[in-house]
């Protein structure tokens, strides 16, 4: 799928702030800033309930497994979701969003393609996978694009009133949360601002004591980590050294800084060992996160790598792998 987005004006409820882009076409008319820690009115609203078939349950949780705005819910939660969404049928040509409209639903493609349009070019598309139309909803905003049937296919929507009851409050805390490291991260610099917020949802936080191994030499890699707070030691065992068990400490690395992007990119076992130096936090991106997500920092990454290459032949010199 393809993904990006920003702003425009706004109603009186409160939302968290959009982050601006160049493509704001118009300043937001609410200036209260949404606070994720203060109590909703809508947290008393009755909870919605739609009754499924097993067959329908089946494919609605397959549809939002793997959705990133729901990480951040609790199974109560999850369930107070799922039970609240409905299926929407759709046809070629079925405009499900229109730019500028104010936001109904929020939706999850359980099949079908559809294209994404910003003031009627087309920008990119989704393919029988994904989400969209939470921007509206999250931060009070207009539509931001047009969303349009290409094949047939079935949607599960969520209204406004659930989605901000259940979803907002967690969603916009951790996208607050990563906000600051994500722009801090020089390589994530080529991002546009809305991929940045979907990389914010895929995020995990988590925590390491001094000395405590990260990434092992050697391993399966099941994702890349960046630094929160603290900083880490690389090391590097080389098998034509005099001791191939040896580890040698190659970099240490710090905050805003990120590691263990080249053995998803390579397909190749961990290249070097990752250790804590004192408390760490990192910010965990998962493997199919990331080849979802990062694409547009592949080139950057690539030139690292190249850099990384150049090193080992200047540490350990050239020779068999
Ligand atoms: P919404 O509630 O504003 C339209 O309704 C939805 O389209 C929006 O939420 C997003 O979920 C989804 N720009 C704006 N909205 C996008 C974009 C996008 N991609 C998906 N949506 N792009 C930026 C274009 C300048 C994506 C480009 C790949
Ligand atoms: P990974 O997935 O292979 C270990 O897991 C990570 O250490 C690796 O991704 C990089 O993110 C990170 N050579 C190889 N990996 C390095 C290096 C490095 N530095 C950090 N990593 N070199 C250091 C270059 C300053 C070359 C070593 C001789």
């Amino acid at each position: 799928m393809s993904r990006d987005q920003e702003g425009s004006g706004g109603s009186a409820e409160s939302s968290p702030e959009l982050p601006r882009n160049r493509f704001s076409r118009r300043k937001s008319v609410c200036a209260e800033r949404y606070d994720p820690e203060a109590e909703d009115e809508s947290e008393n609203e009755p909870k919605v309930v739609f009754p499924k078939s097993d067959e329908q349950r089946a494919r609605l949780a397959a549809s939002v497994k793997n959705i990133l705005l729901f990480r951040a819910l609790e199974k109560e939660q999850m369930q107070q979701v799922l039970d609240a969404m409905f299926e929407k049928r759709t046809q070629p040509d079925d405009h499900i969003i229109d730019q500028d409209d104010d936001g109904d639903n929020f939706y999850v493609i359980d099949s079908g393609l559809y294209d994404i349009f910003v003031n009627g070019n087309k920008v990119g598309s989704y393919n029988n996978t994904g989400s969209f139309g939470e921007l509206a909803l999250m931060y009070n905003t207009p539509r931001a694009a047009t969303i349009v049937a290409t094949t047939p296919g079935s949607l599960w929507a969520l209204d406004r009133s659930s989605f901000r009851r259940i979803v907002l409050k967690n969603a916009a805390k951790k996208r607050k949360m990563y906000e600051t490291l994500l722009e801090n991260v020089s390589m994530l610099k080529s991002l546009e601002p809305y991929e940045r917020m979907n990389l914010a949802d895929a995020l995990e936080t988590k925590k390491y004591s001094d000395g405590e191994c990260i990434i092992a030499q050697g391993d399966e890699a099941d994702g890349c980590y960046f630094i929160e707070t603290g900083s880490v030691r690389i090391t590097m065992k080389n098998k034509n050294a005099d001791d191939p068990t040896k580890e040698k400490q190659i970099a240490t690395f710090s905050e805003g800084q990120f590691f263990g992007e080249l053995a998803l990119i390579t397909n190749n076992p961990r290249a070097a060992s990752v250790y804590a130096c004192g408390d760490v936090r990192c910010a965990f991106l998962d493997v199919n996160a990331f080849e979802r997500l990062l694409g547009p920092c592949m080139d950057i990454m690539k030139r690292n790598i190249a850099h990384y290459e150049e090193e080992v032949e200047r540490m350990f010199g050239k020779g068999p792998k």
